[in-house]
Formats: structure tokens, C-alpha cells, sequence
């Protein structure tokens, strides 16, 4: 077989892989038609692809590479790890000093005392493990039945049967989830779509009761606990209106349910705090983790425990769960010199205080562009909603996500990577961006912005729903 490589055309590494790879959340039969882009390089927050095009990836992968691409510590740490020691499990009274010494630092930077951890090797495995945990803990304590979970309808908790059952989004309940029973859904906290006539105050309220109501109706008795990622991302960088999260808070307290932030996006200095949790003031029980926490260098996942559900779940006997990456040394020490960099460089800290600011006033002025209704954004997570009429936060007639989608395909042609989710447009740039880099973004988001108006209008797009 020929060697596969960099050096190969575009046209014959797009035929290869349509041929064999079957790509996740993608129309296999389109992608066929077009070829996928091949991205060969990176360095920073730049991209490179298979015809030498520098892209600015204002998605940070996939929410994920937090500390930027091309930072060669986290390389010689791994290969450390594989010559000394590649591979050893957390099964049966095992551990190893990657682990051990990721898990102390992990419970040192985790609010209140989340001071345990349990691995999986993503975000998708945590949540099945929370689902899991949740049950397992609440029959320890004699309370079996203690076993329904609320989350919100466009949420998102992953991909796997248990994670794809808690997360919400229409498109993906028809493809074999939802599967888990007892997974209760409301409603989210989307001020823009959702919100009508209401203050976002009020409507924030609203939502946040709509989880006191669900209580009063399945029973205190039978609701175990309410999941939540303290900003949705990829539901379209949903920023809850401020009276949201304390209401919640309060609610969990009040009938005793466990509460557990997914903080596979906000963790690790996306909202310019560690976590989101630190961003909103909320104590949850349990926080899942993954994405920032290696900054995508290796897969790793886990859920933060608190010391009273730890302790439980210690006294119960086997907890009968856990994977054979659970813990691997190579992602552990790789998540390792990733915390070290970003303590060490101060990025969290930058993005509260420098570059969070700078980035906050340029996006915020995106709403004057005709195009954008709303402009949200918190630390380096933020959105767009596109709008053919702002004052009525009006739909567009065409199909919800197609003038998303005309957009994001303009920020490619100029060199900008930003995600369509429907009509909203999301950005979640590595955390080491700089104002000129900044600047790039913005005036390559302006650019696209205004040629999708231009062609809307040419294509008649341009219209109320
Ligand atoms: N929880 C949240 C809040 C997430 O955002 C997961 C769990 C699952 O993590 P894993 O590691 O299993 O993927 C996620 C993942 C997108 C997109 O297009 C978002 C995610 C994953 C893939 C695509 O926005 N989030």
C-alpha cells in the first residue's frame, strides 16, 4: 500500500476518505459530493489544509484546544509517559502516579469540595457514568426509586446512548435516542427564541421554575437529579438570563436533588473562570468534565464528585463501572502539563482580565451589523443570532440553519472558522488568542456577514418566516 501523506493531492485523500470514513454528525452522501477539507497542520490558532490555506479557528477544534495548537510540551510529555509507562489500568486496587497526581491537582482547582474524581475517556462517558452514579448513590441510601434525571430540551450531553439520552436536541431524538429511561426534559432558557414578550429576567425565572414544577409533579422522591451545562454550547452558546442559575440553585436545594453542571465546554477557562460553575456561583454536586481539560491533545473525561457522594458511593460496595482507558496514564500526564501551562501563563486569568474584555466589546458590536439580532457572549464562548428582522427577533422563511449554514461557508472562503448551529452563528477560540488575532476574527466575521447578506437578498432569502 502507498503511503498516505501529507504530500498527497487534496482530490485523491477526499476520494480515500469518502471511500472508507464515515464521518460523526455528517451527511455521508453530501460530504461524498464535495469532499471533506483536510486539515494537515496548526500552529496557535491557525490552521493549515491540504492546499496550504491558513484558516483562523475560532472553534478551538471542537471547543476543545484550549492552550492553542503546536504547544510541543504536552508532546514530550506523552512520549515520556509511552516509553516509561504506556499503559496501566485503575481496575482492581491499581494506580499509577499520572492519576494520581492529575486527580489531586483537579480536586485543588474545583470549586467547594469536589475533590474526587472518575475517569472515562470523554465527555459522552462521563455522562453515562453520572447516570449511573446518580442512581447508584441515591439506592445506597435506601432510596432506589430515587432514580429520574431532568435536563432541557436543546441540551447537550454527548453522543453515546446514555449522553444522547439526557441531551435534547430534536435531531438526534429520532436516531436511536432516546433509549435511558426516566429522563425527564424542560424547557431552556433561550431568551431570544424562546422568550416572547417577557423581560429576560422574568422569562429566566419562568424556565428555572419549570424544573420546581417538574419536581412537584414526578415527586422529590423519584427525581435523583438535574443536569445542565451552565452556558448551552452546543445547543448555540445560550447565555441564561442572570436570574436563571441562583433560582436553580435554590430549587436543588430546597427538594434535595443532585445537581450536576456539565462543564465539558465551560470548564477550564472558557468563560474566563476555571469553571462555569465558578462564572454563575452554583455548587453542584457533580461536574462532568472532558474537551479544555487536555486541551485536546489526548481523550480524556471525568466527573468531579463531591466528598458526601464519594463517600457514599465508597461505602457501597463495588461500584460494578469503569473503562479501560478510565485513567490513562498518557492522557493524565498530557491533562497535567496542559493545567501546568495554563497556570503557569496565566490564561485564565488573561481571559478574565485582557483578552476576554477586548474580544467581549468587538463581538457585542456585531448587533449593529443588519444581519445580527442578538450578540452574547461570556469569557470565549459566544454567539450570533442571524435575523432577517431584529425588533420581532423574527425566524427566517427558509429552512431554520440555511443561512447559517450560507455564513459559515463564507467565514471558510475567508479564512475564518465559526459553527452554524441553525441560524446562530458560534465562536470558542482557543483561550490564547491575541487582540490582533482578535482583530482578524472580528473583521473576517464582519466580511462574511456582509456577503451572506448580499447573497441572501440575491437568492431571496432575505425574508420573515
Ligand atoms: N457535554 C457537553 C456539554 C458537550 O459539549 C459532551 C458532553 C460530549 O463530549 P464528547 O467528548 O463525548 O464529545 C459535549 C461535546 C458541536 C459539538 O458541534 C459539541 C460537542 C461534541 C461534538 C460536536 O458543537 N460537545
Amino acid at each position: 500500500m502507498n503511503v498516505i501523506s501529507n504530500h498527497m493531492p487534496t482530490a485523491e485523500l477526499q476520494t480515500l476518505d469518502a471511500a472508507h470514513h464515515m464521518h460523526p454528525f455528517t451527511d455521508g452522501a453530501a460530504l461524498a459530493k464535495t469532499g471533506a477539507r483536510i486539515i494537515t497542520a496548526a500552529n496557535g490558532v491557525m490552521l493549515t489544509d491540504s492546499d496550504g490555506h491558513q484558516i483562523l479557528d475560532a472553534m478551538a477544534g471542537l471547543w476543545c484546544v484550549n492552550i492553542g495548537y503546536g504547544r510541543y510540551e504536552l508532546a514530550d510529555v506523552a512520549a515520556r509517559q509511552m516509553k516509561e509507562l504506556p499503559y496501566y489500568n485503575t481496575f482492581f486496587q491499581t494506580s499509577h502516579v499520572p492519576v494520581i497526581a492529575l486527580s489531586a491537582k483537579l480536586a485543588e482547582l474545583a470549586p467547594n469540595d469536589l475533590n474526587n474524581v472518575f475517569y472515562a475517556g470523554s465527555g459522552s462517558e462521563a455522562n453515562d457514568t453520572n447516570i449511573r452514579l446518580v442512581r447508584h448513590y441515591w439506592a445506597i441510601k435506601g432510596q432506589p426509586n430515587k432514580n429520574i434525571i431532568i435536563s432541557r430540551k436543546n441540551a447537550y450531553h454527548g453522543s453515546t446512548l446514555g449522553g444522547g439520552s439526557l441531551g435534547g436536541m430534536p435531531k438526534m431524538q429520532t436516531q436511536g435516542v432516546p433509549v435511558i429511561p426516566g429522563i425527564h426534559h424542560i424547557d431552556q432558557p433561550d431568551w431570544w427564541s424562546e422568550g416572547g414578550d417577557k423581560a429576560p429576567e422574568e422569562f429566566g425565572l419562568e424556565r428555572a421554575r419549570q424544573l420546581e414544577a417538574a419536581i412537584h409533579e414526578l415527586g422529590a422522591d423519584r427525581v435523583a437529579a438535574f443536569i445542565a451545562e451552565p452556558v448551552q454550547g452546543a445547543g448555540g452558546v445560550i447565555v441564561p438570563p442572570s436570574t436563571y442559575w441562583p433560582e436553580i440553585q435554590r430549587i436543588c436545594d430546597e427538594h434535595g436533588i443532585l445537581l450536576i453542571a456539565d462543564e465539558v465546554i465551560c470548564g477550564f477557562g472558557r468563560t474566563g473562570h476555571w469553571f462555569g460553575t465558578d462564572y454563575y456561583g452554583i455548587r453542584p454536586h457533580i461536574m462532568t468534565i472532558a474537551k479544555g481539560l487536555s486541551s485536546g491533545y489526548a481523550p480524556i473525561g471525568g466527573s468531579m464528585v463531591c466528598d458526601e457522594v464519594a463517600e457514599t458511593v465508597a461505602q457501597g460496595g463495588d461500584f460494578n463501572h469503569g473503562y479501560t482507558y478510565s485513567g490513562h496514564p498518557v492522557s493524565c500526564a498530557v491533562a497535567m502539563e496542559n493545567l501546568r501551562i495554563m497556570e503557569e501563563e496565566k490564561i485564565v486569568e488573561n481571559v478574565a482580565q485582557e483578552t476576554g474584555p477586548y474580544l467581549k466589546a468587538k463581538w457585542e458590536s456585531l448587533a449593529s451589523h443588519p444581519l445580527v439580532g442578538e450578540a452574547k457572549i461570556v469569557g470565549m464562548m459566544g454567539s450570533i443570532a442571524l435575523t432577517p428582522h431584529k425588533e420581532s427577533r423574527a425566524k427566517f422563511a427558509a429552512v431554520a440553519g440555511t443561512v447559517g449554514f450560507a455564513c459559515r461557508t463564507r467565514c471558510f472562503a475567508n479564512g475564518l472558522v465559526m459553527r452554524h448551529v441553525g441560524d446562530r452563528l458560534v465562536i470558542s477560540p482557543p483561550l490564547v488568542i491575541t487582540k490582533a488575532e482578535i482583530d482578524t476574527l472580528i473583521e473576517r466575521a464582519i466580511k462574511s456577514l456582509d456577503e451572506t447578506l448580499e447573497q441572501i437578498k440575491a437568492d431571496g432569502l432575505y425574508k420573515v418566516g
